[in-house]
């Protein structure tokens, strides 16, 4: 079967990508794995719209009964975020895809199946809220993201890895896998929940059209690696970082009593982060994620911008 009767584009999506507007791509995981239900899909509508406000069309992807949905429709978001916590839909990476495919199953997309299938779909940017990274204690439960980073060649924003992980060993990955760091306004690499982590960023950056400069860079080079944009959390839904720290912490270790790993552990610690800070912690996820969405609508609007200047130009 060709991949174009497997890839379905949602009429605005479609019409976006034959005027040559910006796009932006969204991942489904966050809506099934990684906020409650129905959090999850409100967040996903509100992401849409920074989007938009942004300057870009969204296009939030997933697999529904074996096709690849570019541009999910607000039910067809709403069947999937309806199955939050319930296991019925596949959470995909690389490896997941053509399983999910051939068996004709509902798969939400991580950062890493979301990166091939923007990617396949000629999407360059991609926002999200963390990507996922090198967990505490268990070295080799790396996640498949970090390696997608070093093949697929999108650009990623996202308010850093996930806190809950060992952020110093997910950026030693990220420079091996040849990932640029961009600190979006900030000189550290965000800690997802809390705005810094006393890790450096390979740049601050603090304009979109810097980024687009860069990504025109990267692919005049012909490099099959990511660019990483990383935004702080807004201040105002911030979390301290010592507060955030000893959450995490506790919910650590109360995974590790309850042997709590793999593709369960991310999911399963989010949640207990929620409990742990009555709420906080999901305020903060949300407004990490809407305003992730609007700095790549503008990144997205800032590389089109580019390239019809230099159609001109020419
Ligand atoms: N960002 C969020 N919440 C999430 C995720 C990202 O704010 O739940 C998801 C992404 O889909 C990411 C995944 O790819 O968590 C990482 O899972 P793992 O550690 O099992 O690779
Ligand atoms: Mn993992």
């Amino acid at each position: 079967m060709p991949l174009e009767s497997r890839l379905q584009y949602s009429e605005e999506t479609n019409s976006a990508r034959q005027t040559g507007k910006p796009v932006v791509a969204l991942e489904s995981t966050v809506i099934t794995h990684g906020l409650p239900y129905p959090n999850n899909v409100e967040t996903a509508v509100l992401m849409e719209e920074a989007v938009r406000q942004g300057g870009a069309i969204p296009a939030t992807i997933g697999i529904i009964r074996g096709k690849i949905i570019v541009g999910l429709s607000p039910e067809q978001m709403d069947h999937l975020g309806r199955q939050a916590g319930q296991d019925t839909v596949r959470k995909c990476s690389r490896r997941d895809l053509p399983l999910v495919l051939a068996q004709g199953g509902d798969g939400s997309t991580t950062v890493a199946g979301t990166m091939i299938l923007a990617h396949l779909a000629g999407i360059e940017l991609f926002a999200t809220g963390g990507i996922g990274g090198v967990h505490r204690g268990h070295p080799f439960d790396v996640s498949a993201d970090l390696s997608e980073m070093g093949r697929t060649p999108v650009t990623v924003v996202s308010s850093g890895a996930k806190s809950i992980l060992d952020l110093p060993a997910t950026r030693e990955v990220l420079e091996t896998q040849g990932v640029t760091v961009i600190g979006y306004g900030t000189d550290e690499l965000p800690a997802f929940y809390a705005r810094s982590s006393g890790l450096a960023v390979d740049q601050r950056l603090d304009k979109p059209q810097a980024i687009a400069a860069l990504i025109r860079a990267r692919r005049a080079l012909g490099l099959n690696s990511a660019t990483l944009v990383t935004v702080p959390v807004p201040e105002a839904d911030a979390l301290d970082g010592r507060e955030a720290e000893q959450a995490i912490e506790r919910a650590t270790r109360e995974a590790e009593e309850a042997g709590i790993h793999g593709p369960a552990s991310t999911p399963w610690l989010l949640r207990r982060m929620v409990e742990l800070t009555d709420g906080r912690s999901l305020r903060a996820n949300i407004a990490l994620l809407r305003n992730n969405s609007l700095v790549a609508a503008q990144i997205a609007a800032a590389l089109a911008n580019y390239s019809t200047t230099q159609l001109f130009n020419h």
